[in-house]
């Protein structure tokens, strides 16, 4: 078995005065160190600040299901296909040998975390960032869901072209046995006109309150029938376009439900799906770019205290971004323009070759640089207050997305990016990256992650001084930012594109709930005497 896919029981326990394990809990105390800082004339004065949280971790995972919408697409049929391979153990031939099936591109399966020093020899020690808290394992993991195609599953894995032949022909049996999606909701205005073909497996008519208690039905049944703790539900399904924000329809929480009942066109199928794990209290995670957390699902949200997160899978291209563009302005260069071009033949591909759907992606893949250039207003100017046009906004680099549909080359995406900078004296720096990889073999393990961690999110509560009861986390999980392109966070703070700040968050997270300092690279101990 590959390493990535053993289980391993609970390794860590932390022996500290401010940790607790009892059965059913393992309740921390954790001190969040932060500042407050004043800014008068120019001049900044800088409060230490410490507040005290306990956290409290429910022990026992329970059985867990992923509802995937667009199940019978290449992410669908790929999660479903090797999570099959893992359970069963099946290795298949290559041309290079015997491959074992894993769960590499995992961070949650595949990645570590930095714990401490070994006492004398002061070595660091890296545990499995899954070892941290008691979180699902993948092979356990009940699938089912929804798509507007009726592919039957072993079918869709075939069609979707991503796995190797010797693997697709040992498990197809097991693919079988999964039968059709569900059959979905299809409002042709949303995704592209060349989908058209696709849908034949749609829940009939035009009602969309209808289409959304069909949906939370389903939801309770695949529960009940799976005997099921928790459902996450997830889109996986084609991008569609941006929803128009319509004050009175989509603003509130009343009103999205007002405008469901109403079938209002500007409701998207995405939004009937989120709008109906939120009333079943079902988490619901977002893989795609398009606007499906209107003002009025993030309120509902709130109002149900139900669990949401998104936007859209930071994959390949945008995540190398979110690394070089925060170490080049990081290293004070100052990227000038950044220019990506990808191609791809798969039927993401093939939907975004429509305008209205690429500027979703679009949008999303854009954003992802903001907050490093915000962070560095030594290199770009900053915001004129009161001005118009470009000055408002500060100075940024040119930055284009541009992505194009070539069927020959499948669900293999070449990804080629262009970074011109300006560095010391005038001079002129070109960094050209050229990425090719398998599209879905990237999104799949992070469909896991964001299943699994959403999972262990709904376990833990939290409370701040003087409160007695502890409380679920706030409804946007922000925590899922490391694996989303355009991260969907509370309202009124900031998005962190960074993925090593990504990262860093996380880990400092799993780490407080089990009573340890977030991670220091400070290792005082290596520079003093
Ligand atoms: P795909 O086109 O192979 O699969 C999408 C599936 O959704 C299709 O089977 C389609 O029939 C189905 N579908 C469309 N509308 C539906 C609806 N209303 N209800 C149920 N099913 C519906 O696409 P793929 O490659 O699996 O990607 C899925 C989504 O994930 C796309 O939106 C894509 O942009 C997004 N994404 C993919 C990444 C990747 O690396 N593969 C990374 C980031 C995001
Ligand atoms: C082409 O850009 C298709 C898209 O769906 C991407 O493949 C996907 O969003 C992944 O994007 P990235 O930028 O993370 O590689």
């Amino acid at each position: 078995i590959h390493p990535t896919a053993v289980r391993r029981p609970d390794y860590i326990t932390v022996q500290s005065g401010n940790t607790a394990y009892t059965d059913n809990h393992i309740t921390a105390k954790y001190l969040d160190r932060g500042a407050d800082v004043l800014i008068s004339d120019g001049q900044f004065t800088v409060k230490p600040t410490v507040k005290t949280y306990e956290f409290q971790t429910t022990r026992k995972v329970g059985k867990t299901g992923i509802m995937m919408i667009g199940m019978g697409g290449n992410n669908g049929s790929t999660l479903c296909a090797t999570i099959l391979a893992n359970r069963h153990q099946i290795s298949w031939h290559t041309k290079d040998g015997i491959q074992q099936p894993n769960y590499i591109g995992s961070v949650l399966r595949a990645s570590t975390v930095r714990i401490g020093t070994e006492p004398g020899t002061g070595k660091e020690v890296h545990v499995p960032i899954s070892d941290v808290l008691p979180m699902v394992h993948p092979n356990d993991l009940v699938f089912g869901g929804w798509d507007i195609s009726g592919f039957p599953m072993d079918k869709a894995m075939e069609r979707a072209k991503v796995l190797e032949y010797d693997l697709q022909r040992q498990v197809k049996p097991h693919m079988a046995l999964l039968g059709r999606p569900l059959p979905s909701i299809y409002y042709p205005d949303f995704i592209a006109a060349n989908q058209e073909a696709r849908a034949d497996n749609i829940i009939p008519g035009t009602d969309k309150q209808a289409h959304l208690e069909h949906i939370r039905a389903d939801i309770r049944r695949f529960k009940a029938e799976n005997q099921l703790d928790r459902v996450v539900v997830f889109w996986t399904a084609n991008t569609e376009r941006y929803s128009e924000i319509i004050p009175g329809v989509n603003d509130t929480a009343d009103n999205i439900l007002a405008a469901i009942k109403n079938s209002h066109s500007e409701v998207s199928p995405s939004t009937i799906f989120a709008v109906a794990s939120i009333l079943e209290g079902e988490p619901f995670v977002n893989g795609a770019p398009q606007n499906t957390f209107v003002p009025g699902v993030i309120a509902l949200a709130e109002r149900e205290k139900s669990f949401i997160g998104g936007d859209d899978l930071k994959s390949g291209q945008t995540k190398l971004k979110s690394v070089l563009a925060e170490f080049l302005v990081n290293a004070g260069i100052k990227p000038l323009s950044i220019a990506s071009y990808n191609h791809l033949g798969n039927n993401d591909g093939h939907n975004l070759s429509a305008e209205p759907q690429f500027k979703s992606k679009e949008i999303s893949k854009s954003s992802v640089v903001d907050d490093m250039v915000d962070a560095n207003r030594l290199l770009y100017k900053p915001p004129v207050p009161g001005a118009k046009g470009k000055a408002a906004k500060g100075e940024h680099p040119d930055h284009i997305v541009v992505i194009k549909y070539v069927p020959a080359v499948g669900d293999s995406k070449r990804a080629i990016d262009e970074y011109y900078s300006e560095i010391f004296c005038g001079g002129r720096q070109t960094i050209n990256i050229f990425n090719e990889c398998e599209d879905s073999l990237l999104a799949t393990p992070l469909i896991l992650d964001l299943t699994i961690l959403t999972e262990l999110l709904t376990r833990i509560k939290y409370r701040g001084e003087g409160q007695t009861d502890f409380a679920p986390l706030y409804p946007v999980l922000s925590l899922l930012s490391y694996m989303c392109k355009a991260p969907l966070v509370k309202p009124g703070t900031d998005v962190v594109n960074s993925l090593g700040r990504q990262r860093n968050a996380l880990d400092s997270f799993l780490k407080a709930c089990i009573g340890l300092e977030g991670n220091s690279d400070l290792l005082l101990e290596t520079r003093i005497w």
